[in-house]
């Protein structure tokens, strides 16, 4: 990819959007069009078109979603549906429309069926039931990359979609009602710390197992298969699993959270609130054949973001 390429990185200043400015700075891709939410509202098609137009980009990633943890996505499913399925057709259509030469479309991991066999495959997607406490949300982001899937096979355009794992790192959300697991525990356990808090709760029983991913990962992941030259003419080959390969469950999750932050009380669980689906890892083979791998292991990648947190007490 040309290093002066008009690159569209769509939701910036979010976790992944911050990530993919980070590193494709890094590796001198200096023309970076950003556009905060204020700026320019993907849920509103005319706005959208008119960007378009306006700055003819020549790669989009699609970055911005509305996205939150098991709570959020199960309380709010009418908003996640909504706003994601309005946010991807603007986007993906008016790039098409414009002439976009490369299209990153961004998923999830909970595409999958809840009881698929593990670790995922690509080719699980749309073999059986979703986990319900987001299946909202993954409807949507199914219905992203099957459109991006359909503009490869109607008109040859060249748009992929990546599906990580949980991710994680700086810029995330570190709200507890809205936020996912990693975030939510680092505060919880820097509060408790802080506070000489005795307990600290989970949710659910703590046995769920989840894969984690720094989110540096996963921007390094998108720039190589940016960087590779793909068949616009394939559609076999246009969706991506993007994980570390490694899971654990939540309770041991905890138990390194708690030891990087320095809490030494108790661990309670409030089972009372969804464990959400047992098992969700990913199967990378595909993209480790392309030669790409994560880099950044779970304790380090834990202890840089909570570095992040401790430097950014404004975010919570
Ligand atoms: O990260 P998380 O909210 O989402 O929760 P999912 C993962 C697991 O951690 C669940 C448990 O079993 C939670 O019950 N957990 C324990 C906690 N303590 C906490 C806590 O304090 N906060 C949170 N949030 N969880 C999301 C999907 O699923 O994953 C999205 O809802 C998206 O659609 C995202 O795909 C990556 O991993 O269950």
């Amino acid at each position: 990819m040309d290093r002066d390429a008009r690159i569209f990185i769509a939701g910036h200043r979010g976790l992944v959007g911050s990530a993919l400015c980070r590193v494709f700075r890094q590796h001198g891709y200096h023309h970076l069009l950003l556009r905060s939410r204020q700026e320019l509202d993907l849920c509103d098609q005319f706005a959208t078109r008119a960007f378009f137009h306006d700055e003819n980009p020549e790669v989009v990633i699609l970055a911005a979603a509305k996205v939150g943890g098991i709570l959020a996505n199960s309380t709010y499913s009418a908003d996640f549906i909504r706003d994601n399925l309005m946010i991807q057709t603007n986007t993906i259509d008016a790039a098409y429309q414009s002439g976009v030469q490369k299209f990153i479309f961004l998923g999830s991991s909970c595409i999958y069926p809840k009881n698929a066999p593990q670790p995922m495959k690509e080719a699980s997607l749309l073999t059986g039931s979703l986990e319900p406490s987001n299946e909202a949300y993954a409807i949507a982001k199914i219905a992203g990359l099957k459109m991006c899937h359909a503009y490869r096979k109607q008109f040859g355009w060249d748009a992929l979609s990546l599906m990580p794992t949980n991710l994680y790192g700086p810029n995330d959300n570190f709200d507890l009602e809205s936020s996912h697991v990693l975030p939510a525990l680092l505060r919880k356990f820097h509060e408790a710390k802080q506070y000489g808090t005795p307990t600290v709760t989970l949710w659910g029983t703590g046995t769920p197992r989840r894969e984690f991913l720094h989110v540096d990962d996963l921007a390094h992941a998108t720039l190589h298969l940016l960087q590779i030259e793909t068949n616009p003419q394939s559609t076999t080959d246009d969706l991506f699993n993007v994980g570390s390969g490694e899971e654990l469950s939540i309770l041991e999750l905890a138990y390194l959270i708690q030891e990087i932050v320095g809490f030494t009380g108790e661990i309670h669980f409030d089972t009372s609130k969804p464990d959400g689906t047992p098992r969700k890892l990913l199967d990378i083979t595909k993209l480790q054949e392309m030669g790409w791998k994560a880099k950044i292991s779970l304790r380090a990648g834990i202890e840089s973001t909570y570095e992040w947190f401790l430097q950014h007490p404004h975010t919570f």
